[in-house]
């Protein structure tokens, strides 16, 4: 059967449209509320409050339509209110909203369960565990390899993100605004360098071989082999700038692991589930994880995480260590369900790779026109530009990034940056999005960088 298209049967009108200027007048006084009740801890990127979304558009109370590229941080991949998230949803919400898992259980956890285990990387016996964010999945895959292993410590790298809990700020690489002010940080986390190409010392071409060579000495004289209970790895990071590293660096990182039965966990929350042009990152690569953790595009906008992996891992922690009130509720589940059905009818990993051969000629162009772009990154529909001083100089250009940033905000582009600079400018589509907007986003890029740039 020929793949689905992905825009059939999204009701809203598919074409950007600004009745006023951003954030407008109901907006203003939505936000006026938001600061006199809700944390200032808590910032908002662009105040235009969205009453409704769909396909590629997010339609604000002023009647704004605004082009999504950020999918709500790499969630609503299968689009928003996806129809068979939606479907999905309310058959469930109607039967059951809730048991807990661990009092009474019900089907729709163990068919996500069969999902991962059919879907993530690897042909072995499989178990898994769900949760409700990211960070509770990544803490929970820590608390499985440091049973199984009887080890403490941990390794992750620089510019990683793995979440704002206790345990995942201490594995988060940046201070600011993540960790500052809110320590101690939980102990035994070890940090090595990433294999980030536009910044190694000596360039490129040595990057994965030094890179990785600092991650074996920084284990060896820093942990000892024997300590190590995991080493956790975002194949492209996401938070840290859409960093790629060299092809084959991280399956050299999953030899050294398995050498010395330490515990590889794929930290997938950003690039699974299609995002990437395949089901899971690692795939690219031909890399099998020990223990793999996802959230986000799992189910279409619904809280649910998920840490899956070798059956005698999951398996060797004591009944009842695992669990939560919410974790995998049957809502959640129904839609993950939903959102998986999706990618699979419409063939989502292409549509991920036809997103990335439409920006990448683009986004190039950019380079070639302006020497602050320093680099042009990413796979699929996880896709990024760094921003520099320019003329070979590496210097972070964060303010360049956040007025370019500001001008798509300002046309109705809802645009994300990134990186432990801040200078990185990344684009995260639904893959529901037609190419009508997604290249009408990329030519307001272009006219941001004129406007800010000349
Ligand atoms: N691991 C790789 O990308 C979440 C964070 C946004 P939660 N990234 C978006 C923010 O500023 O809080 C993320 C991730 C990776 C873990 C997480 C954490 O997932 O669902 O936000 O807890």
């Amino acid at each position: 059967m020929a793949p689905r298209a992905f825009d059939e049967r999204v009701s809203i009108d598919q074409n950007r449209r600004l009745v006023t200027s951003l954030p407008g007048p109901r907006s203003q006084e939505l936000h006026a509320r938001k600061n006199a009740a809700v944390s200032s801890g808590v910032g908002v990127g662009l105040p235009a409050y969205i009453e409704k979304a769909g396909g590629g558009i997010l339609v604000d109370v002023d009647g704004n339509h605004l082009i999504d590229f950020g999918s709500g941080i790499a969630v609503t991949t299968v689009g928003n209110a996806a129809p068979a998230v939606v479907a999905n949803v309310q058959e469930q919400v109607a039967d059951l909203t809730h048991t807990c898992f661990m009092v009474t259980p019900y089907e729709e956890y163990v068919a996500v369960a069969e999902a991962l285990a059919e879907l993530t990387p690897g042909d072995h016996e499989k178990r898994s565990a769900l949760f409700n964010s990211g960070a509770e999945a990544v803490e929970n895959a820590i608390k499985i390899a440091r049973t199984y292993t009887g080890r403490d410590a941990v390794v992750a790298f620089d510019h990683a993100y793995h979440g704002r809990t206790n345990l995942t700020m201490a594995l988060t690489a940046k201070s600011m605004p993540y960790k500052h002010g809110f320590g101690p940080f939980s102990p035994e986390v070890y940090r090595a360098p990433m294999a980030y190409p536009l910044r190694w010392p000596t360039g490129a071409d040595r990057c994965g071989d030094e890179a990785f060579q600092a991650f074996v000495d920084m284990v060896h004289t820093q942990v000892g082999e024997t300590n190590c209970a995991a080493v956790i790895i975002e194949p492209i990071q996401g938070e840290g700038g859409f960093i790629v590293p060299p092809q084959g660096w991280l399956s050299r990182i999953a030899d050294f692991c398995r050498e010395h039965g330490i515990v590889l966990i794929a930290d997938e929350i950003q690039t699974g589930f299609c995002r990437t042009g395949d089901w899971f990152a690692c795939d690219h690569e031909g890399v099998v994880p020990d223990l793999i953790t996802t959230a986000k595009g799992i189910a279409g906008g619904l809280p649910l995480a998920a840490v899956t992996g070798r059956a005698e891992i999951m398996d060797s922690v004591h009944s009842g260590g695992l669990g939560g009130t919410y974790g995998g509720n049957p809502v959640a589940c129904a839609a993950a369900l939903g959102a998986i059905a999706t990618m699979k009818e419409t063939d989502a990993c292409a549509r991920a790779k036809q997103i990335e051969a439409l920006f990448v000629p683009r986004l190039e162009a950019l380079r070639s026109k302006y020497d602050v772009v320093a680099d042009v990154r990413g796979r699929g529909a996880m896709l990024a530009i760094e921003l520099t001083a320019g003329a070979g100089d590496l210097t972070p250009n964060p303010k360049a990034t956040a007025a370019i940033n500001a001008y798509c905000h300002s046309q109705g582009l809802v645009t994300l940056t990134a990186g432990t600079f801040g200078n990185v400018f990344r684009f995260l589509p639904p893959l529901s999005s037609p190419d009508h907007l997604l290249t009408e986003g990329l030519d307001i890029i272009d006219e941001a960088f004129a406007s800010v740039l000349g």
